[in-house]
């Protein structure tokens, strides 16, 4: 099926074999002409992943450019890079020292240009060949900020922490709470906006951990955007794989929650 994808005349032929509604409905559908997108890539001591990562993003088709942020790894990630093949879809920001998340996606904003933004995490959590159904409320004009949620059944979930989940669902609810958002899952990786909403919100950002989850999510319907959710397939990995976001951060997540609240 993928090889039907962004060749509109293949896709013509399969909306008259099948109703162009459940093309739609099968996230198939023609690409703009000329949009590109801009994936932003947050790397932190990722060297046995980040490799794959590139290459997947690489293989979705859609025209894209990739910046990616390493955020002062120092388990070899940063060598590996170096010896990346740097074609002009990539682009690579090194910051010397490690300041977080937050901090790594601020950076990436300063360099977007395409038309949406997608955020990737460098783990292999989240699967590049679900771009195409993340950015399509954007395609299609009614939205202009998507999240890709892990609690919209869709797709394989690996079944792992419970008490995370639960961790999940109270920031989400509580996040809901505040910004009057029925969002399913706040904490989602897989946030994609219009390019302009990022021109937008940027430059106000301060968190430079995980707090930046709130915070986008507050500044984004303080704003009033159009926000949609669609379900997003989920390959958890476990702390000794290298997943490293702790108690801490789910303290620090909920201060931020009344924070922006609070202050923009
Ligand atoms: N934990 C952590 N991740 C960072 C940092 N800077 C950038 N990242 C990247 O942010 C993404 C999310 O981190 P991750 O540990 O996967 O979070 P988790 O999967 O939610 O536990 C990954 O791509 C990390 O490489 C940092 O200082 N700490
Ligand atoms: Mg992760």
């Amino acid at each position: 099926m993928n090889d039907l994808i962004g060749k509109d005349g293949k896709i013509g032929d399969l909306r008259d074999l099948i109703d162009e509604n459940v093309c739609r409905e099968l996230a198939i559908y023609p690409l703009p002409v000329g949009l590109r997108i801009s994936v932003v890539v947050p790397v932190f001591n990722e060297k046995g992943t980040v490799e794959e990562i590139v290459r997947r993003i690489r293989s979705v088709p859609i025209p894209k450019e990739i910046i990616l942020i390493d955020d002062g790894s120092t388990d070899g990630t940063r060598e590996l890079l170096s010896s990346m093949d740097c074609r002009d879809d990539l682009k690579i920001v090194l910051h010397d020292r490690n300041r977080g998340k937050g901090a790594a996606l601020r950076t990436g904003f300063q360099h977007v240009a395409g038309d949406i933004v997608v955020i990737q995490d460098a783990d292999l959590e989240y699967d590049p060949s679900q771009y195409r159904r993340l950015i399509q409320p954007i395609v299609e004009g009614v939205a202009d900020v998507v999240y890709g949620s892990r609690f919209v059944p869709v797709g394989p979930h690996r079944v792992l922490y419970y008490w995370h989940y639960v961790g999940n669902r109270l920031l989400t609810t509580l996040s809901n709470m505040f910004t009057d958002l029925n969002l399913t899952d706040m904490e989602t990786c897989y946030k994609v906006f219009r390019r302009e909403v990022v021109e937008a919100i940027a430059p106000t950002l301060k968190e430079n951990q995980f707090g930046i989850e709130p915070e986008l999510t507050c500044k984004i319907a303080r704003r009033k955007y159009r926000v949609y959710e669609v379900g997003v397939s989920y390959f958890g990995r476990t702390y000794e794989e290298g997943k490293k976001i702790g108690m801490a951060d789910a303290l620090h997540a909920f201060w931020c929650i009344f924070r922006y609240w609070l202050k923009d």
